[in-house]
């Protein structure tokens, strides 16, 4: 993708120096530059024959959990061998100039946790967590019968410890992702198509609340002709370019 020169408003500039409360969401877009493909995209090899919402959710899950398992495993081999790129790291030094940050992520690959985020709200779980279906809690280790993890316990089957589409986030979750939402002075959306809800919603709860946002983004999405700025730019690139220019240009 062709980088154009790196423009921050002045204003822009000026918003983020005198604001105390700071929201970033990402989605799948900033795991691009660690090797990550998207949900759209990631139907490469061995996957591109299956849709993802069909393989995330409940019922492929029940028909077919060997197949469920291989996809995640497939996912979660591609993400071991993974580090977090330079939009991970800049988010880092992000928390640091604000009262409050809070990081929010729809995405399961840790990356933000690698990077040295402390405190992230996962929306929709992690890939590295897995948790028996029966007694809800997590397994940090299980056998297998018929290519299935078993929950070394009960036996009943273990799944990964994601949302799966149909399935309500974890309450505690969403709450704070709004009221992370609903506090700010800016929302950073950074690298999601905004269609899955309700994590897509969230950008407009902070605009109704009075709050600026900023949409980095290498394509359009239904958020952008509402945002108050869009950058059409990779998150690995315009994130270090904002630090520079606002805290280190100066
Ligand atoms: C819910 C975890 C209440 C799993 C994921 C019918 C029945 C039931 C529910 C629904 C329904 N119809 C609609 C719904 C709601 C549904 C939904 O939103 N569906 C969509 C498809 C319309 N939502 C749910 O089901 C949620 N639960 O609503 O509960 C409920 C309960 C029961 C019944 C009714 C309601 C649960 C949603 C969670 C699903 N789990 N992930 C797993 O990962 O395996 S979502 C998954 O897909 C990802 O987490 C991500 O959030 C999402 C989209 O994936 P991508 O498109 O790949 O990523 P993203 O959107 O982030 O887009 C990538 C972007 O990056 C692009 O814009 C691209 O331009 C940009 N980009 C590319 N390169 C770069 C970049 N950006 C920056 N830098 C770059 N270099």
């Amino acid at each position: 993708m062709e980088e154009t020169s790196i423009e921050i408003p002045e204003q822009l500039i000026q918003s983020i120096l005198e604001a105390k409360n700071v929201t970033l969401l990402t989605g799948a877009g900033i795991s691009v530059e660690s090797g990550i493909p998207t949900f759209r995209d990631s139907r490469t090899g061995l996957w591109n024959q299956y849709k993802p919402q069909d393989l995330a959710t409940p019922k492929a899950f029940l028909e077919n959990p060997a197949l469920v398992w291989q996809w995640y495993e497939w996912r979660k081999k591609l993400i071991d061998s993974s580090s977090p790129n330079p939009g991970h790291c800049s988010i880092v030094e992000l928390e640091k100039h604000f009262t409050n940050f809070w990081l929010i992520t729809q995405n399961i690959d840790g990356l933000h946790q690698a990077a040295g985020s402390q405190d992230v709200i996962e929306l929709h779980g992690n890939i590295h967590r897995a948790r028996c279906i029966k007694e809800n809690k997590l397994v940090d280790h299980w056998d297998f019968e018929n290519e299935i993890p078993i929950c070394p316990d009960c036996k009943a089957p273990v799944r990964p410890d994601v949302v799966w589409f149909g399935e309500s986030l974890n309450p505690a979750s969403i709450q704070k992702a709004v009221y992370a939402s609903q506090n700010c002075d800016l929302f950073f959306s950074v690298g999601t198509s905004g269609i899955v809800e309700p994590a897509a919603s969230l950008p407009f709860e902070a605009l109704r609340h009075g709050a600026k946002v900023i949409e980095i983004n290498p394509q359009p999405t239904p958020l952008t002709i509402y945002a108050t700025y869009y950058f059409s730019h990779s998150a690995a690139t315009f994130l270090p370019a904002l630090i520079q220019k606002v805290w280190r240009d100066c």
